[in-house]
């Protein structure tokens, strides 16, 4: 459950560390899910996920993640964040007339590699509803709460998430903003007021999408794995062109086909 503590913090920072959210065989059954992937180029496909980039230097994204199997349905309301995500995107009570269930607009898993970093983006200032943090009478109106969920240990130098605190309310840009756009975040050389969130496999980081955030530039050998899923209002529309498919929607709890299909239109005749 959301507690006093966890609602101060969120408010606050703009993010919570939620410590183990995911137990060691649920990371395990993950991993050995994404161990089969093929090598993928962006546009490619893997059964129904799909390799891409945001761009070309922030590490391969798995689209549509919830595709590659029960491991990761699970994480569409899994018990350690969803009543966190329901809360701060629309407070209890109001949520489910107003505008019915929680929707994930965009899930993926990202792999990213030695050289690789995404930079500095976001921020209080932009304004941007989708990504909004809101609130209002003592409730919670987030646009978008994100889940970054650490599949692999996340130290220095291993390409860790960059967050500044307080950044969801900022009213003006970070003055040294333009030099830590995209790949120049050296581990080490990071923003001013910026935090190196280390994570241990199965931390997840909640965090509103207005919060300024990037990543430092992973220097070791190896891979970070996270899986990422962004939860907001119902009546979203999916950040890519991605449409689940019938196998999944066939599979999911009722709960869950409502969270990656909200709405499902009625014919007009
Ligand atoms: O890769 C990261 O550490 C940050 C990812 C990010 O920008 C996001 O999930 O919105
Ligand atoms: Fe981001």
């Amino acid at each position: 459950m959301v507690t006093d503590h966890d609602i101060y913090f969120f408010d606050l920072q703009g993010y919570l560390l939620l410590k183990g959210a995911l137990s060691a065989d649920e990371v395990g059954a993950i991993n050995a899910i994404l161990d089969t992937a093929p090598p993928l180029k962006p546009g490619e496909r893997w059964g129904n996920v799909q390799a891409h980039w945001y761009n070309d230097n922030d590490g391969l994204n798995l689209q549509h993640i919830y595709e590659a199997g029960e491991p990761f349905e699970k994480l569409i309301d899994h018990p350690s964040w969803y009543e966190h995500a329901k809360y701060f995107v629309d407070a209890q009570g109001s949520f489910d007339s107003l505008h019915g269930p929680l929707y994930i607009d965009e899930n993926f898993a990202n792999f990213r590699g030695p050289g690789e970093a995404i930079g500095m983006h976001s921020g209080g200032h932009i304004g941007t509803i989708r990504c909004q943090f809101r609130v209002l009478n003592a409730k919670f109106h987030c646009g978008q709460i994100n889940i970054l969920t650490a599949l692999s240990d996340i130290g220095p130098g291993d390409g860790g998430t960059l967050v500044i605190p307080g950044s969801h309310k900022s009213n003006f840009e970070h003055p040294e903003m333009a030099s830590y756009v995209m790949h120049s975040n050296k581990s080490g050389q990071t923003p001013q007021g910026a935090v190196e969130v280390h994570m241990n496999a199965g931390d997840a980081l909640l965090f509103v999408d207005a919060l300024c955030h990037g990543s430092t530039q992973r220097t070791n050998p190896g891979t970070r794995r996270v899986v990422v899923y962004r939860y907001g209002p119902s009546w979203g529309r999916s950040r890519h062109d991605y449409e689940p498919s019938p196998e999944l929607l066939d599979r999911l709890t009722p709960l869950r086909r409502q969270m990656v299909n909200p709405i499902v239109p009625k014919p007009a005749i």
